[in-house]
């Protein structure tokens, strides 16, 4: 067996001075933690939907706008999803680790979040036009499985998912379904295997921010746990998928492209934790923010070159083109 590293030239995230951008002590109530955030831009802001834990351990959503996406976060009075148990049960212990997605068929953001049920997380879906008011669709996949995106366009006529459930046996792998009215979900595919022993992303992997079109394909950011005696190591990677059909991973990093380093990162309520589930990207700056979950307990801000990203992913291995699926399509 063959070794082949592709090592980008210098790192490819730079570190916010000043991270992390926003801690529990900024918001205008009492939290254990603020982390996980979405990302959108909106009306030449940057919007994130920060996941708050409570004093309880339950998490809500909340918003922060800010004019250049570093600082100066300014936070809406009420949450915009505060888990509602008597009308969706679902969310009895929480909503946690948003996704945004704009669908301009639809003229509104997805949000694709963790609904913490009695019988374990799973992916619930809500639409909002404005991140002020927000309209609920209800689950889409049963427990246990979460870190959900949807793709911004339907794909041959119908909407994709990117997500991850957890089965009983054989690790934790990210999927990609389809619905005709985001609803209803079917064609389930297994889409990126976690990797097995001593890798940096094996055995339990999930879905970063949002897959981001490019000319090369979607680009896809994933997080990868690796088991060692003090506990899990939560890193992050690349893939780059077909455009005209997602299950084709054409590109994946053999490393990982972020890991905890920073104190922030590495000591908290989760201590070895980097966990982003939002990105920006000003195609004109060619300027990345990637928006993070430190440590289970602060909110940080990396930054990249977009063109660095694609160069880099593009001269990543190329896995099989289509590997054995568990389900037939
Ligand atoms: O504690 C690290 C992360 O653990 C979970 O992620 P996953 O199930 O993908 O491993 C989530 O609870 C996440 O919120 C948390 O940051």
């Amino acid at each position: 067996m063959t070794f082949l590293l592709h090592p980008p030239t210098r790192p490819l995230f730079q570190r916010q001075a000043g991270n992390p951008i926003i801690s529990s002590d900024q918001l205008p109530y009492a939290a254990n933690a603020v982390f996980n955030p979405g990302a959108a831009l909106l009306e030449d802001e940057t919007v994130l939907l920060l996941r708050i834990e409570d004093l309880r351990g339950i998490s809500h959503l909340q918003v922060a706008r800010s004019s250049n996406g570093i600082d100066d976060w300014r936070f809406d009075p009420e949450p915009l999803l505060s888990p509602d148990p008597d009308r969706h049960p679902e969310e009895v212990w929480g909503c946690e680790d948003p996704r945004l997605t704009w669908l301009a068929e639809r003229d509104e953001w997805a949000i694709a979040y963790t609904a913490y049920s009695r019988r374990g997380p799973l992916v619930s879906l809500a639409t909002t036009k404005d991140f002020r008011t927000v309209t609920r669709l209800g689950p889409a996949m049963p427990p246990e499985d979460k870190d959900a995106a949807l793709f911004p366009a339907r794909i041959d006529g119908r909407w994709a998912m990117i997500h991850r459930p957890t089965p009983l046996r054989g690790g934790a792998h990210v999927w990609v379904s389809y619905s005709p009215d985001l609803r209803h979900w079917g064609d389930h595919a297994l889409l990126i295997e976690a990797r097995d022993g001593a890798w940096w992303d094996a055995g339990k992997i999930g879905l970063g921010p949002p897959p981001i079109e490019t000319e090369a394909g979607w680009l896809v950011m994933y997080h990868g746990v690796h088991l060692t005696a003090a506990g899990p190591i939560y890193r992050v990677g690349l893939t780059l998928l077909d455009l005209a059909d997602p299950t084709i991973v054409l590109r994946r990093s053999d490393e990982w492209v972020l890991g905890p380093g920073a104190p922030y990162e590495r000591e908290g309520d989760v201590g070895q934790v980097v966990f982003p589930c939002g990105w920006t990207i000003d195609q004109a700056a060619d300027r990345v923010h990637l928006y993070y979950g430190a440590a289970d307990t602060s909110v940080a801000l990396a930054t990249a070159t977009f063109s660095d990203l694609l160069a880099y992913v593009e001269r990543c291995p190329q896995p099989d083109r289509r590997r054995e699926s568990d389900f037939a399509r």
